[in-house]
């Protein structure tokens, strides 16, 4: 029995039946789905750690940290990633650990990075990450089980320059497998009017657009995201009356991490987790891991998460994954080829 099969918050059975279904990834970022093993190796040659290496194995090792926690952790594992080999590596790690887990589709996210001193730029960034992906796919024997697409995060850190320029880079790599725009970060960092201008262009250029909204409580902002009406929406655990109404009448797909929100104690229980409301009501919902390095997780485990904590039976978790199809940032043809696939998956199975 591997690991993830023990966890006490589910049992064996459900995380079997889940590991064995096919499942979408839509919220996943690249560098918070390092590898533990692979952050422990790169900080080992990392040279002025901004913390101990043994603080950094703490932290990576705690099974609950809050936000501020989570961005002191990005902040290593960013100056672990600073050259193109590193990028390239944990692309293709990430794709081989998705592959493993049974994730058929997934929209890998990532901001573009330009680091003058390491003689990258946002364009060589990303042509490390399709290095990453070509070298999953000539090393895999999985390579037509799992399809790819990027979509590129403006970090709340980020100038309106600097997230149009991201913006501008994602339309010109639109042929390229960048299907869209995030926009993520400390969201207590910022301003939504700086950014919204690039996420303006991104969607007059034919791209998606996702954000993060409602990690925290803001709900002049959490308002004004949704008033903009993104594709989807990540997060929105901090949420009133008002608000719910208006993303319920919205019907705009919500991406949902559930061990990312209990374990940076933005909700406080897996079985208070939002997911079950909007579930029940029939609004889409899509389940996703985030962060699965920081948050030592997959997305098998977040499946038999919901389906302990909310009761889902294998019907439903079936239903779960299927439908995530519809929410997609493919193309309508590229939907019906993916859910033909998933359910011939899932029929060899039965
Ligand atoms: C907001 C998050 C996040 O882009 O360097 N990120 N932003 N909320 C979260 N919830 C925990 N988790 C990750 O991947 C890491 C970056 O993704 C965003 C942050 O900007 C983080 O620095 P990339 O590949």
């Amino acid at each position: 029995m591997g690991g993830e099969e023990r966890d006490p918050l589910f049992t064996p059975e459900q995380y079997i039946f889940c590991q064995a279904l096919p499942k979408i990834e839509l919220h996943a970022h690249l560098n918070g789905s390092i590898r533990p093993s692979t952050t422990e190796e790169l900080s080992q040659e990392l040279e002025g750690a901004p913390i101990s290496l043994p603080e950094l194995q703490r932290l990576i090792r705690q099974t609950s940290r809050t936000l501020g926690e989570c961005f002191q952790l990005f902040d290593v594992i960013h100056r672990i990633t600073t050259t193109h080999e590193a990028i390239q590596r944990i692309t293709r790690e990430v794709l081989e650990d998705m592959a493993a887990d049974n994730v058929v589709y997934a929209e890998l996210r990532t901001t573009p990075k330009a680091r003058p001193e390491q003689g990258m730029t946002k364009e060589s960034y990303l042509d490390a990450v399709f290095r990453g992906i070509a070298d999953y796919y000539a090393a895999s024997r999985r390579a037509a089980d799992i399809q790819v697409r990027l979509l590129l995060s403006i970090d709340r850190r980020q100038s309106a320059e600097d997230a149009m320029d991201t913006a501008r880079l994602a339309v010109r790599l639109k042929d390229e497998g960048v299907a869209g725009l995030d926009l993520s970060g400390n969201p207590s960092v910022g301003q939504w009017d700086t950014w919204r201008p690039a996420l303006d262009y991104a969607r007059q250029h034919g791209l998606k657009v996702t954000v993060h909204a409602g990690e925290v409580w803001n709900p002049e902002e959490t308002a004004s995201m949704l008033a903009w009406r993104p594709d989807r929406i990540g997060h929105m655990c901090c949420l009133d009356g008002t608000l719910e109404k208006q993303l319920l009448d919205s019907y705009i797909p919500l991406e949902l991490c559930l061990s990312s929100n209990v374990c940076t104690e933005s909700v406080p229980s897996y079985g208070a987790h939002h997911f079950s409301a909007f579930h029940s009501t029939g609004h889409p919902v899509v389940l996703c891991t985030d962060d699965t390095g920081v948050f030592a997780t997959s997305l098998s485990r977040e499946y038999a998460l919901a389906a302990a904590a909310f009761g889902l039976s294998n019907e439903k978790l079936t239903q779960l994954a299927l439908a995530a199809v519809d929410y997609t940032f493919l193309e309508p043809g590229e939907q019906r080829a993916l859910r033909d696939q998933m359910e011939a998956a899932i029929e060899v199975e039965r």
